[in-house]
């Protein structure tokens, strides 16, 4: 049974529309809100639309105005960016341990942006260079996972890894299809399972959105880059 946390209440703000109230597309959020679901710690959340941000998040953010970021509510002080919340959770409620950055395997690192580059490009002969680079790291993540007991990097259970490599895995595999029409091949069979795994989990429920969000989101982030 896990502890639960009464004096800690993070305040965090992450992706989705205020209006509708439901999460938004952001693997960022999706991320540290996984990461306070597998620890049994409460948190508050508040929704923000990426393309109508306040000013003032600049000001909590050191000038990046990204989200996810949350208030520490016992000193009041921000915290921004996942690579840094991440650990700072861990350090702080260390009871349900998923490990650190340097604690866990640093599995998929180039995966966003091998998928990145190959969503962007608009050039055919570039485009099959691009989507060769990622079924590269999609290949090195799978045969990672192949070396665990499985389902997840962490084995039977998840860790920080797994944590990060879900939202982004589902981003990579639902955005490829809405913007290329490409699926993920059905040889990466540990990749399949990570994902089946993963997405019952109860913690994955907690903080799903849509598959409808993901690629509108991408089909419009590729048009604010000028991308057609
Ligand atoms: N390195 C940051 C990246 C966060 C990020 O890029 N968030 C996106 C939403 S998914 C964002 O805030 N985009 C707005 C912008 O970059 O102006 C993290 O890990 O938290």
């Amino acid at each position: 049974m896990l502890k639960m946390h009464s004096s800690f209440v993070a305040f965090r703000y992450v992706k989705g529309s205020p209006e509708k109230g439901e999460l938004g597309d952001c693997p960022f959020s999706h991320r540290t809100m996984l990461t306070l679901e597998e620890k049994g710690v409460p948190y508050n959340k508040l929704l923000l639309d990426e393309l109508n941000m306040p000013e003032w998040i600049a000001e909590v953010t050191e000038g990046k105005s990204t989200i996810p970021f949350a208030t520490e509510l016992e000193t009041g002080k921000w915290l921004y960016d996942s690579d840094k919340i991440v650990p700072y959770l861990e350090d702080k409620f260390p009871e349900r341990k998923l490990g650190k950055p340097d604690e866990v395997p640093q599995v998929g690192a180039n995966l966003f942006p091998a998928f990145m580059e190959y969503v962007k490009t608009t050039d055919k002969a570039d485009e099959d260079k691009k989507r060769e680079a990622l079924i590269a790291e999609l290949k090195s993540i799978d045969s990672e996972l192949k070396k665990s007991e499985g389902p997840y990097v962490g084995g039977q259970d998840v860790n920080a890894a797994d944590l990060k490599l879900g939202p982004q895995l589902k981003h990579v595999i639902i955005g490829s299809k809405a913007v290329k029409q490409w699926e993920l091949p059905k040889e990466l069979t540990a990749i399949h399972t990570f994902m089946e795994a993963i997405q019952k989990r109860e913690s994955w429920k907690n903080t799903y959105y849509t598959e409808k969000y993901v690629a509108d989101g991408w089909h419009k982030k590729l048009e604010t880059m000028g991308v057609k």
